[in-house]
């Protein structure tokens, strides 16, 4: 079969001081385990891998304030992950990133962010996800930083992650979509309104009117204005029948076929500018499923058709 070619550069961020849960800075290895470079590499597209980011190993670390563990650690990491991806698409390149938990998007989309910015355009992001990933130190009930990334590259904070190439806010509300949310803390819903959050599917808008819709709708809001979009792909957005390798599982999410379709489409309309799959975990997934669902998934963002 024939997609148009790209050529993708897979960058590793093995990191998971951003979650209580440990076990997501295996995710990289786990998903390269499952032949993620050959199955993309079998559609056609010409695929390198850049390695892992440096990440410090958490036990030699002191976490600082309780309402942001590792904080400090998280903005310089996710520093080098936009370094990274800033460098890849400069070089023609498309970012395909593994987490690692959620955090690492404040990262990855500030080096899309950037480089769009210096050619004068805006982008899109489409949050894919049971959470909504908006809180701050302040509202945070776990001061778990995987649980504020939408936050910062808003602008709300907390500034450290926020605040990567001196500026804030990376993205508009206008074009950022939230897809599959089911788990959403009362300070997240303020923080949605205030933030001014373009559009919000809850797993209720997928179950009334279908994943078609509910994409077509979302990946229109994202592209409205802009070069383009990232996907950020929380595989806890699967249903845990399906993706029980995740560091926070939540009942009640996207089934197998859905999660396909959605990556279908986002590979029909041609508009992604790099894309990025967390929060896959070893330490609790079975033989491996959840990481070979996320190269599957992966496939079907980079064009992979049944027929
Ligand atoms: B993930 C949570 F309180 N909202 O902030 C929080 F429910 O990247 C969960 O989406 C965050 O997996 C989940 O800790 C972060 C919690
Ligand atoms: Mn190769
Ligand atoms: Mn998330
Ligand atoms: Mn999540």
């Amino acid at each position: 079969q024939s997609v148009p070619t790209r050529q993708i550069r897979v960058i590793g961020v093995p990191l998971d001081m951003g979650a209580s849960r440990r076990g997501v800075d295996m995710g990289p290895s786990a998903m390269r385990v499952a032949g993620l470079e050959a199955r993309l590499e079998a559609l056609g597209h010409r695929v390198t891998d850049g390695g892992n980011i440096k990440v410090e190993v958490p036990e030699t670390q002191a976490h600082g304030a309780e309402n942001a563990r590792y904080l400090k650690q998280i903005a310089e990491i996710c520093t080098r992950t936009a370094d990274a991806v800033l460098k890849t698409l400069e070089e023609g390149m498309t970012p395909l990133v593994l987490g690692g938990d959620h955090s690492i998007a404040a990262g990855s989309i500030s080096g899309v962010s950037e480089f769009y910015r210096r050619r004068n355009q805006n982008i899109g992001v489409v949050w894919i996800d049971a959470h909504s990933d908006i809180n701050t130190p302040e509202t945070s009930p776990s001061g778990n930083v995987h649980g504020m990334p939408l936050a910062a590259l808003l602008g709300l904070g907390p500034d450290l992650l926020g605040n990567i190439y001196g500026y804030a806010p990376k993205i508009l509300p206008e074009n950022t979509v939230l897809i599959g949310v089911r788990d959403i803390d009362a300070a997240e819903r303020a923080n949605i309104k205030r933030a001014g959050v373009g559009e919000v599917y809850t797993m209720r808008d997928i179950d009334e009117r279908g994943m078609r819709t509910v994409i077509e709708e979302a990946l229109r809001a994202a592209g409205r204005g802009t070069a383009g979009y990232h996907v950020s792909l929380d595989m806890d957005w699967i249903d845990p029948e399906d993706a029980p390798g995740v560091g926070t599982p939540v009942r009640g999410g996207a089934t197998y076929r859905e999660a396909h379709l959605a990556m279908e489409i986002i590979a029909d309309h041609g508009r992604l500018l790099s894309f990025e799959m967390v929060e896959v975990n070893p330490v609790i997934d079975e033989h491996n499923r959840t990481a070979d669902l996320a190269v599957e998934l992966a496939c079907s963002a980079f064009g992979k058709k049944i027929l």
